[in-house]
């Protein structure tokens, strides 16, 4: 049973980005008028974004979101707009605009705590180094639709501001039923546009707020490529960042190269590692709370223990029957029973075999030695040490970004990070001395690659004279 359980994880499926629900397939049929793949789908609607700019946009936000603005100034949010949305939050609901407030900051604290450094080094004769430098400009996605996520313009765009980044474009679909943006995605972007007016007073940079963040109601393929082309109301932008649905997802992946992405994102993960004396009823929250998200995510208990294994499963039926939202407790149960599930394994260490296997986006160690366990996971998007640390905390408050790596690429992917905001560009500076005695061995590589102009210019370096 062990060595079932173990295959079954070992062989992950990979994210399969056509995979849609019959209802899905109908609405593109009834958009497009023809049978065609999401990925054909996304294709055209790049395709009129790149041509027809401003005209696309309205179009495609008529006929996908159902939401027709009369001319393209309506989908940017001006700055009023903004500010209002959180200033009415903290009027109506205190103690969610100061909830949004301390993750901000948090978030900030965390991100200005990560190690960046430009650096030379004199061993090469001269100086040879790396500058690490922002990128100009920025677009995020911020989910909307039936699930908005506050919480996720945090967590992109605050490591983009202390990276340096200068221009901000947000865009978030707008509802079908009010036609905007929900008003709490609308506040956490204005704590975020109040977070770089600060940083751009503070090093007294001579640039206009208006300009240098800007949210559009735009979602979906669409607003992924007027970020990535630009259009006459949508600056284009160096690099696009935050999850999205199926069609947000295979857009970007589709524009990479226009522009730079982060990743891209499938359904949520979450492995709990758990032993005897974790408290089960934590562990189902914590696996029912990942589970919500989404009718493909993938909550997995891995336990040494076949009593507590059984525990966790009596706790999972009782809070499943207690979720107040009937809808949410039929995605976590589809979860649970498709992807995800209670393993039990022969030991705490080969728990971490596996979950290193499978390399998911969260990984909780609700063990009673955790620190001895953490190098024992080699990959994860997230590890939560101990079950003081529930994810859940990591999703809203803890500090680092919640947009982690998924499907299998926290093998060679990272959280977002400020890093994902900075480049590095080489700087080549040699001393004379040592250009002269280097550039004979550039000349003979450059012979061997029969490039005889780059030969001749190292020839040129021999014999230079200072
Ligand atoms: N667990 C999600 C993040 C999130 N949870 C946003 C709630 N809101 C993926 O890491
Ligand atoms: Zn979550």
């Amino acid at each position: 049973e062990a060595d079932e359980a173990r295959a079954s994880i070992l062989q992950r499926k990979p994210l399969d980005l056509n995979r849609i629900s019959p209802q899905q397939q109908e609405r593109l049929c009834q958009v497009f008028g023809a049978t065609l793949s999401p990925r054909e789908a996304v294709q055209r609607i790049l395709g009129s974004v790149q041509e027809g700019g401003d005209d696309a946009l309205l179009d495609w936000t008529k006929r996908l979101d159902g939401v027709e603005f009369s001319a393209a100034a309506a989908l940017s949010v001006q700055d009023a707009e903004l500010e209002q949305a959180l200033v009415t939050l903290e009027k109506t609901q205190p103690a969610l605009y100061h909830a949004l407030e301390l993750a901000a900051r948090r978030i900030a604290v965390y991100h200005e705590s990560q190690p960046l450094n430009s650096w030379f080094t004199t061993k090469l004769g001269g100086h040879m180094g790396q500058m690490l430098r922002p990128l100009d400009s920025v677009g995020f996605y911020v989910p909307g639709g039936n699930a908005p996520l506050p919480s996720t313009a945090l967590m992109t765009m605050i490591p983009a501001i202390v990276a340096g980044c200068r221009r901000f474009v947000v865009t978030s679909p707008p509802s079908r039923e009010s036609g905007d943006i929900s008003p709490v995605t609308l506040a956490a972007c204005a704590i975020c546009k109040r977070m770089l007016k600060e940083q751009i007073r503070d090093l007294g940079v001579d640039q206009n707020i208006t300009s240098a963040f800007q949210v559009f109601r735009l979602g979906g393929a669409q607003a992924i490529g007027a970020m990535a082309y630009g259009t006459q109301t949508v600056p284009r932008v160096d690099k696009i960042v935050g999850p999205g649905n199926l069609y947000v997802t295979l857009a970007k992946r589709e524009v990479y190269g226009v522009c730079d992405i982060d990743g891209i994102y499938g359904p949520t993960e979450a492995i709990v590692i758990a032993d005897a004396s974790a408290r089960a009823e934590l562990v189902a929250a914590d696996l029912l709370a990942q589970a919500e998200h989404d009718e493909a995510a993938v909550p997995i208990l891995l336990t040494p223990s076949r009593p507590f294994a059984e525990k966790v499963r009596e706790a999972l039926s009782r809070q499943l029957q207690a979720l107040p939202s009937a809808a949410a407790a039929q995605r976590a149960l589809h979860a649970l029973q498709h992807q995800g599930g209670l393993v039990v394994a022969d030991s705490l260490e080969s728990c971490a075999e596996l979950c290193s296997a499978f390399a998911a986006e969260h990984v909780s160690l609700s063990v009673s030695q955790p620190w001895e366990l953490l190098p024992r996971i080699r990959h994860a998007g997230g590890i939560f040490v101990g079950e003081t640390s529930g994810e859940v905390l990591g999703d809203y408050i803890a500090g680092p970004s919640h947009v982690m790596p998924t499907g299998g690429s926290a093998r060679y992917a990272s959280p977002i990070n400020v890093l994902d905001f900075i480049k590095i560009t080489s700087v080549i500076a040699l001393d004379v001395s040592t250009a002269r005695k280097v550039a004979a061995a550039a000349e003979k590589i450059a012979s061997a690659e029969r490039l005889d102009a780059h030969a001749a210019a190292a020839q040129q370096r021999v014999h230079m004279s200072e």
